[in-house]
């Protein structure tokens, strides 16, 4: 067999159905092979859309996304989904075409060292030497990418390889004696935090992402209710623990619920500025079991004052995430599933006697007095998006917040989402209540732009039974509004809501807060003719062959979203919002719970 024909043989071999990959000279040749194959090829109409679909993929399944692109430009396109799918633990395969190995290093056409490239943001990288190494190279990348903290993985195989003969040899297992991902807690430190429980009045659950890449949602769950232990989740646990529970605080951080961040850091008198002195008015978790979570600085803000008072037991299967950010009394390397069985069934032998009603009674208090909330401001009222679109119906004003709510409703909560980055997708995590793991497509560490409506292709490519909608903005959906055209060709029924505010909303938040609302490039329309809605995001679909329409106002918003939902091909529903809006509540960069807007 050639190598081209090794490589694709040992994908499919492992179980691979699917691959997002864009041909050229140094991939070509693949191609070739991925015609005579069982994968189902999807070729992106850019290769970032390509690996943003297969993290996609991989997201809404836990099994790795695989993408493909030719060398130079091509594997630099993957750069981004790359690092994306580093920050938030995604299991992707990469692999890139390399020029021939006599070339490599001679700045050949279209060589770019993406291994070096690469280096800091991959799990591991393989770059193919010895045509007998493929099988053993693909069958050790999608092992490593899935297990223990999942990641990214490249393959960069050099095109002469691609044209070699061999007899390949089919490894049955993985040897990799330098790595092993199946990490145990011993019962002797959980019983350690089965004291800690007994022992608390405050305790809180602070989950992350690692509850749904370690598959441990239903043991979570079984442990929750097993101790009455409230919890809360980063965006990346959105779905980990169902959000409608009555133990479920939501999500904390910069702009997480407020009730949140009270019961992790405790109540404080409002401050105007970070110069004023700290006051305590109700104290916060005494115990914070942080399971599966990085302690990002999106979450704790100044890391010294988070969860100041408080005792932090550590789990995290991957040990250099320990006492990182932030200094702990408590780290635990373990797998979260196993640790949390464990946990479950010490709990069951010696169930434990506290009830915590004073702190469930505070609780409930914090969360009546700040849930999240929108309504008309003045800003809206007064604003040149009134005059310029709604003159005369001021009171049909679509809030984005309102449309989102909408969606959460006429698709009974069930639909995978996927989002953008920006205030769309703070506002989504805030008004769609995620039930369940996996629902919930968001970039997290990263923030890439672009990624929501490739993300989406890629989820309902694995999921072709369910709903599956993108909530984006107008400028991070521009960014691979290419991808309509896959999504045509491929006939993948994913669908795209913009919440369309003319404006790069976030980065224009953060020019009302702190730079006197002065416009730095943050305005997407045409300046010209600020009446209109530019670009006609409608007009351009069409020539995707993709329907769309346009809602304005909010009596045509329901019906207009229930002709997305029943569409059974893809769909663009632009909805025009407000740009003055801003996410609530709001603690600014490295600051504290005191310095919260709610
Ligand atoms: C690739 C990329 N470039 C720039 C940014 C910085 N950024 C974060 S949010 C944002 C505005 C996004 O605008 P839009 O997609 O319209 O969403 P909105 O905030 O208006 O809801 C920008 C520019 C980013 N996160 N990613
Ligand atoms: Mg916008």
């Amino acid at each position: 067999m050639y190598g081209r024909d090794i490589l694709v043989r040992a994908l499919e071999r492992e179980g691979v159905d699917t691959i997002f990959a864009y041909p050229g000279g140094a991939s070509m040749e693949i191609h070739q092979a991925l015609t005579r194959s069982t994968i189902r090829t999807i070729l992106p109409r850019h290769e970032q859309g390509g690996s943003f679909a297969a993290e996609g993929y991989a997201r809404a399944t836990g099994k790795p996304g695989v993408c493909m692109a030719t060398s130079g430009p091509g594997a630099t396109n993957l750069v981004t989904a790359i690092a994306d799918a580093y920050m938030d633990s995604v299991p992707l395969v990469a692999i890139t075409g390399q020029v021939s190995q006599s070339m490599i290093g001679r700045g050949a056409f279209q060589e770019t060292d993406i291994f070096g490239m690469t280096l800091p943001v991959v799990k591991h990288s393989y770059l193919i030497t010895d045509v007998n190494e493929i099988p053993v190279v693909v069958k050790e990348a999608l092992y490593i990418a899935r297990t223990g903290r999942p990641g990214p993985v490249l393959i960069d195989f050099p095109k002469n390889l691609q044209q070699t003969k061999a007899h390949p040899k089919w490894p049955t297992a993985v040897n990799l004696p330098g790595y092993d991902p199946d990490k145990r807690a011993d019962d002797i430190v959980l019983n350690e935090i089965i004291g800690l429980i007994e022992k608390a009045e405050r305790p809180v659950l602070y989950c992350g992402g690692g509850i749904i890449t370690g598959e441990a949602s239903r043991e979570l769950l079984q442990f929750a209710e097993a101790t009455g232990i409230p919890v809360t989740t980063t965006i990346m646990g959105c779905g980990a623990f169902p959000e409608t529970h009555p133990l479920s605080l939501r999500w904390l951080g910069m702009h997480g619920a407020a009730y949140a961040n009270w019961a992790v850091n405790g109540e404080f008198k409002p401050r105007q500025s970070a110069d004023e002195e700290l006051v305590k008015i109700k104290p916060g978790a005494d115990l914070l079991l942080a399971f599966g979570v990085r302690f990002d600085d999106r979450v704790t803000g100044k890391v010294d004052e988070f969860c100041r008072t408080g005792t932090i037991v550590h789990i995290d299967v991957d040990q250099s995430e320990h006492n990182k950010n932030r200094k702990v009394q408590l780290a635990i390397e373990s797998d979260i599933k196993y640790a949390l069985a464990r946990l479950n069934a010490m709990i069951r032998q010696r169930p434990i006697r506290k009830k915590f009603d004073a702190w469930h009674h505070q609780i409930d208090a914090w969360k009546k007095r700040a849930p999240f909330r929108y309504g008309m401001t003045e800003e809206v009222a007064l604003s040149d998006h009134m005059r310029d679109h709604l003159k005369g119906s001021e009171g049909e004003i679509i809030l984005p917040q309102m449309a989102i709510e909408a969606l959460y409703e006429l698709t009974k909560g069930d639909a995978i989402i996927t989002t953008g980055v920006g205030q769309h997708q703070m506002w989504t995590g805030q008004y769609y209540k995620f039930s369940r793991p996996r629902q919930f497509i968001t970039s997290a560490g990263l923030g890439s732009m672009g990624f929501g409506y490739p993300a989406a292709l890629g989820a309902k490519v694995a999921c072709p039974d369910q709903q599956v909608v993108d909530i984006d903005g107008d400028g991070s959906f521009l960014m691979n509004v290419q991808e309509l055209a896959t999504a045509h060709i491929d006939k993948i029924a994913a669908k795209a809501m913009i919440l369309n505010n003319q404006h790069l909303g976030m980065v224009v938040q953060w020019e009302d807060n702190f730079y006197k609302g002065n416009r730095g490039h943050t305005y997407l329309g045409d300046p010209d003719k600020r009446g209109e809605i530019y670009p006609d995001f409608v007009a351009m679909s069409h020539s995707f062959n993709v329907p769309a329409e346009r809602v304005m106002y909010k009596k045509d918003l329901r019906a207009a979203i229930q002709r997305m939902l029943d569409s059974e091909e893809p769909y663009l529903l632009d909805v025009i919002c407000p740009y003055t809006e801003h996410v609530m509540p709001f603690i600014p960069a490295g600051r504290t719970v005191a310095d919260m807007k709610w």
